[in-house]
């Protein structure tokens, strides 16, 4: 099969469009990668070359050794991809001691993978064992009003978890596990990418103050939808801050309570805190 009729490659490319133009890629802002199954490296390994050079990552992860992601290149825009994917995108390959890659498809005009590479692999590395594999996806984008919050509330997970929750009644149901916070950090090397695998032990989203948003998921749908949900319930809440930010009513601890039992979802009492 070609690589560019590939499904796995047609939802990837999907999801670049969609989050360009939902205005989170200015110029060359965010990231995509994932983590290819074997049955869909075995329909496109005709196209994958082994000719090129091993890289270092940058950093070691040995449970994703053996494993080839799709990933879009550093520098490149998201605007690009589907008009481009070949020279904006990669297919690269671990080596069997988790510290180089190579590229095998894609690039053509060269450069490398994202800058943020490191982050990608290890929170992949992360969630590959927490989910018993079933976690393929990790999207890192720059959401206008999750990055407007970074500014105006505490840093700490619990409050961003309490209060996207209570921003729309479906988010405790998207993710029930919360969200967490990185401090501002230097972008794009080992120390910010442990910090956040750190976060992905126990999240599925994790947000880097000033900057913007990582998520992980099973497949594109959820993984995008999870980004999605997260900045919708931040743009409620700037605009709820903006209009009053002493509101008159919300939702109650009682009330997401209730809606674990209903919804059959485990909502850790940390974030059930009375206010
Ligand atoms: O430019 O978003 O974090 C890509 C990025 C770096
Ligand atoms: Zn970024």
């Amino acid at each position: 099969m070609k690589i560019l009729d590939a499904e796995f490659v047609k939802g990837f490319i999907r999801l670049c469009d969609d989050g360009f133009r939902q205005n989170w890629h200015e110029r060359n802002g965010g990231n995509l990668s994932y983590r290819i199954k074997p049955s869909e490296v075995e329909e496109i390994k005709e196209e994958l070359t082994k000719e090129k050079p091993w890289q270092p990552i940058g950093t070691a992860v040995k449970g994703l050794a053996g494993e080839y992601f799709m990933v879009t290149g550093s520098g490149k825009y998201f605007r690009n991809v589907i008009l481009d994917p070949k020279a904006n995108t990669c297919i690269i390959e671990i080596d069997e001691t988790g510290e180089q890659y190579r590229i095998c498809w894609g690039l053509v005009n060269g450069g490398r993978p994202t800058s943020e590479l490191p982050s990608h692999l290890m929170n992949h590395e992360v969630k590959k064992e927490a989910t018993d594999g079933r976690h393929r996806v990790i999207y890192h984008a720059h959401p206008t009003n999750i990055i407007a919050l970074t500014f105006v509330l505490p840093l700490e997970d619990k409050v961003f978890t309490r209060k996207l929750w209570e921003m729309a009644t479906e988010c405790p149901v998207v993710f029930p596990s919360g969200i967490g916070v990185v401090g501002w950090m230097v972008p794009g090397g080992r120390d910010i990418a442990v910090a956040t695998s750190e976060l992905m032990k126990k999240y599925d989203a994790a947000i880097w103050a000033h900057h913007g948003l990582f998520a992980s998921g099973e497949d594109f749908d959820l993984t995008f939808g999870l980004m999605h949900t997260v900045e919708k319930s931040a743009e409620i809440l700037v605009k709820v801050l903006s209009i009053r930010p002493d509101k008159l009513q919300t939702i109650t601890a009682e009330n997401f309570r209730d809606l674990a039992v209903d919804f059959k979802v485990a909502l850790p009492e940390e974030f059930l805190y009375e206010k």
